[in-house]
């Protein structure tokens, strides 16, 4: 990879003669930030067993300095996703979790309330048949909208695990009240240009009914609540026929596309390194976005510009950085791939209905080999140019063994 230069002019050239605007797409790449999730750098686990990996993070301090690295490593990971109360700091100093994060080079992403750990949410959180555990929910999320403002983020990310097991257990129309009402407090303690980010899932850990089992019904409830709030599509939680890509473009032309947790479906949820199944289905989600930004339509066009990029992965076999920087790197080769699609030559083909011209137009772009775009894109931000074998090189992995160990907890800020 190091001798890149003569493979990317030439490829600059062939890009330049079919009419692509090389300059711009190096700039977009530069500009690109996947955000990575504080929870990806702790122990984590199956459903049967959480696995002690030797220098996983254990406290805040240590997750923001592996994230650290991975933006140090790829120059486009400059936030952190904070999940609360798993990163809640001492004395709730939130002013010292931000110095600290901006002293490693990165800053605070999106702020994810938990209710779905304790015992009191077996049943649920906002969809509780118990007031009081409503009530409990709905505090700790609004305790969440004052740390976005501590922490300076602008937005809150929301999942739930609720939802019921067996026919009859509770009322499916509720349940749907329950949240109605109680997102709609959420919704009016936003600060204000934050966003509030509604997550679907199509099942687990409930396997009769998921109260927010799908695009849909976020969008529905993203509607009724207005325009702060979007639908977060995360990759996994689809099942193993849906076009994601379809959903993502219909939710960019409502305006209502927020964000996406990145990772791969096959685990139907969070564990897998985004793109390593599909890597043809990534881009084609990127191809989407990267069209609706280009585009004049509003509000596709400033919609596709905020969406937030974020990794939802926990890697159990294979560590934690290496994979996280993995997934990063998918991401930007599955942009640039977008980058180079010629819009116009395949907007002509749809139109003159020529199937197979569109189709070979779009997986042409697909196969471009954009490895020594993305080499020189590295060399002129300042970032390794293979960031996996500079971190490899580093001896950042071998010094977090020896200085963390193996410990089975993952605390807060400390
Ligand atoms: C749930 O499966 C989820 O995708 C939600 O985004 C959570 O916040 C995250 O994983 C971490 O548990
Ligand atoms: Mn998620």
């Amino acid at each position: 990879m190091n001798n890149h230069r003569a493979a990317y002019d030439l490829l600059a050239e062939n890009l330049e003669a079919e009419g692509v605007d090389v300059l711009g797409v190096k700039q977009a790449l530069k500009t690109q930030h996947i955000e990575t999730p504080s929870w990806g750098y702790a122990n984590s686990g199956t459903r049967f067993k959480a696995f002690a990996w030797p220098g996983a993070a254990t406290t805040t301090r240590q997750k923001l300095d592996d994230a650290a690295m991975v933006h140090k490593m790829t120059g486009i990971a400059p936030s952190v996703a904070i999940h609360i109360p798993w990163d809640r700091p001492q004395d709730d100093d939130y002013d010292g979790m931000c110095q600290y994060a901006q002293e490693q080079g990165i800053h605070i992403g999106a702020v994810n309330p938990n209710v779905f750990q304790d015992d009191e949410y077996k049943l649920g959180s906002l969809g509780n048949p118990d007031p009081s555990i409503q009530e409990q929910a709905l505090d700790h999320i609004l305790e969440c909208c004052q740390i976005m403002t501590k922490v300076k983020s602008n937005d809150l990310s929301l999942w739930f695990a609720d939802g019921t097991n067996y026919a009859g257990q509770d009322s499916l129309r509720g349940r749907k009240q329950r949240f109605e009402d109680r997102l709609r407090i959420v919704y009016e303690h936003l600060p204000s240009n934050s966003r509030m980010l509604i997550e679907y899932k199509f099942f687990e850990p409930t396997f009769y009914s998921t109260d927010l089992p799908d695009w849909g019904t976020s969008y529905a409830f993203c509607l009724k609540l207005g325009p702060q709030a979007q639908v977060l599509v995360d990759l996994g939680h689809h099942a193993s026929g849906v076009n994601i890509e379809q959903i993502v473009a219909f939710l960019l032309d409502e305006g209502r596309l927020g964000g996406f947790h990145l990772n791969n479906r096959k685990y139907a949820d969070d564990d897998l390194i985004v793109g390593s199944v599909n890597p043809y289905e990534l881009f084609l989600i990127y191809h989407e976005l990267t069209g609706a930004a280009q585009s004049e339509d509003e509000p596709a066009r400033s919609t596709a510009q905020r969406v937030a990029y974020m990794l939802d992965q926990c890697h159990n076999v294979e560590g934690k950085l290496v994979p996280i920087i993995y997934s990063v790197l998918n991401c930007q080769e599955a942009y640039a791939k977008s980058l180079v699609v010629p819009r116009e030559r395949l907007a002509a083909a749809q139109a003159e209905g020529q199937v197979l011209e569109a189709h070979r137009i779009l997986s042409e772009a697909y196969r471009t080999d954009v490895r020594p775009l993305l080499a020189q894109v590295r060399e002129e931000m300042g970032a390794p140019i293979d960031p996996i074998a500079a971190y490899r090189a580093s001896g950042y992995e071998e010094k977090i063994r020896s200085e963390r160990g193996v410990a089975a907890a993952s605390g807060g800020f400390q």
